[in-house]
C-alpha cells in the first residue's frame, strides 16, 4: 500500500467527554474496513521528545509556574515533532493515523481558554501549515459534567484544574470552529455511551474512503 495516502482521524473534546472509549470504537471500525492496523497517537505527546513536554505541560510546578505562552509553545514543539517523525511518516506509507487531539484542542484550549488566539494562529501556520485531519470527531459535552467524569477517574491535573470559565471558553471555541468546518463532526457526549457509540458509527458510515 505504500505510495497510497492514509487518512488521519482525530478524536477531540473536553476531559472526560470519553474519547478513551470513543477511540477503541472508531480503532476498530477503520481497521475492520480497510484491514490494516492504524498508528495511534496522543497529544500532546507520542514520540519520547513529545512525551517529556507532555509532563512539562501536564505536572504542577509551584516554584517555577508555567506561564501561558510557554505552555502554548511547549505544546507546537511536541505536535511538530509527532507530525514530523510519526504522523506523516506513517500517511505516507498508506496507513490511517488516529490522533487522540490534535491541533484543534490548540485553537479550543490555548486559543479560546487562555485567549491567546493570535499567538496560536501565527505558530499553528508556521509548524502545519495546510497539514490538518480528514476527519475530526468532536465529543461535545458542558464542562461541568465532563469534569465530574474525570475526577471520578483519577486525581486532575494541571489543566483539569483551571476554573470552569476556562472550559467555557475552550468549549465555546470548539463549537464556532466546528460550525466553519466540514471535516468536523459534533457529536454529543453527554448521552449515554451506547448512544455516543450510535452516532459515531454513523459518521463512520458515511465516511466514502471507508466503504
Ligand atoms: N491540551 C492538549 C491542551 O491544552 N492543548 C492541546 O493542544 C492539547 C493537545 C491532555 C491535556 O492537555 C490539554 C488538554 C488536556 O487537559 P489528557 O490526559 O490527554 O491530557 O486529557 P484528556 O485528553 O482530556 O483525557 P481524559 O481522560 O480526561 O478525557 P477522556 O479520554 O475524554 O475521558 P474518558 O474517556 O477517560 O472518560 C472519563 C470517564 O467518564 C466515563 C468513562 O468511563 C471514564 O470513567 N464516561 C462516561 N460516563 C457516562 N456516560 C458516557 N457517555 C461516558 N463516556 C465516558
Amino acid at each position: 500500500m505504500s505510495g497510497v495516502q492514509g487518512k488521519f482521524v482525530v478524536i477531540e473534546g473536553l476531559e472526560g467527554a470519553g474519547k478513551s472509549s470513543a477511540i477503541s470504537l472508531v480503532r476498530d471500525y477503520i481497521e475492520k474496513h480497510t484491514n490494516r492496523e492504524m498508528v495511534c497517537t496522543r497529544e500532546p505527546g507520542g514520540t519520547p521528545l513529545a512525551e517529556k513536554m507532555r509532563d512539562l505541560v501536564k505536572t504542577v510546578d509551584t516554584t517555577d509556574p508555567l506561564c501561558d505562552e510557554a505552555e502554548c509553545l511547549l505544546i507546537y514543539a511536541a505536535r511538530a515533532q509527532l507530525v514530523a517523525n510519526v504522523i506523516k511518516p506513517a500517511l505516507n506509507n498508506g496507513q490511517c493515523v488516529l490522533g487522540d487531539r490534535h491541533n484543534l484542542s490548540s485553537l479550543a484550549y490555548q486559543g479560546g481558554g487562555r485567549g491567546l488566539n493570535d499567538l496560536v494562529n501565527v505558530i499553528s501556520d508556521v509548524t502545519l501549515k495546510d497539514f490538518k485531519p480528514d476527519l475530526t470527531l468532536y465529543l461535545d459535552i458542558a464542562p461541568k459534567l465532563g469534569l465530574q467524569r474525570a475526577a471520578s477517574r483519577s486525581a486532575l491535573d494541571r489543566i483539569e484544574q483551571q476554573k470552569i470559565d476556562f472550559f467555557e471558553r475552550a468549549r465555546a471555541r470548539y463549537l464556532q470552529i466546528a460550525a466553519e468546518d466540514d471535516s468536523i463532526y459534533v457529536i454529543d457526549a453527554s448521552q449515554n455511551i451506547t448512544e455516543v457509540h450510535k452516532d459515531i458509527i454513523s459518521v463512520l458510515q458515511a465516511m466514502p474512503w471507508l466503504n
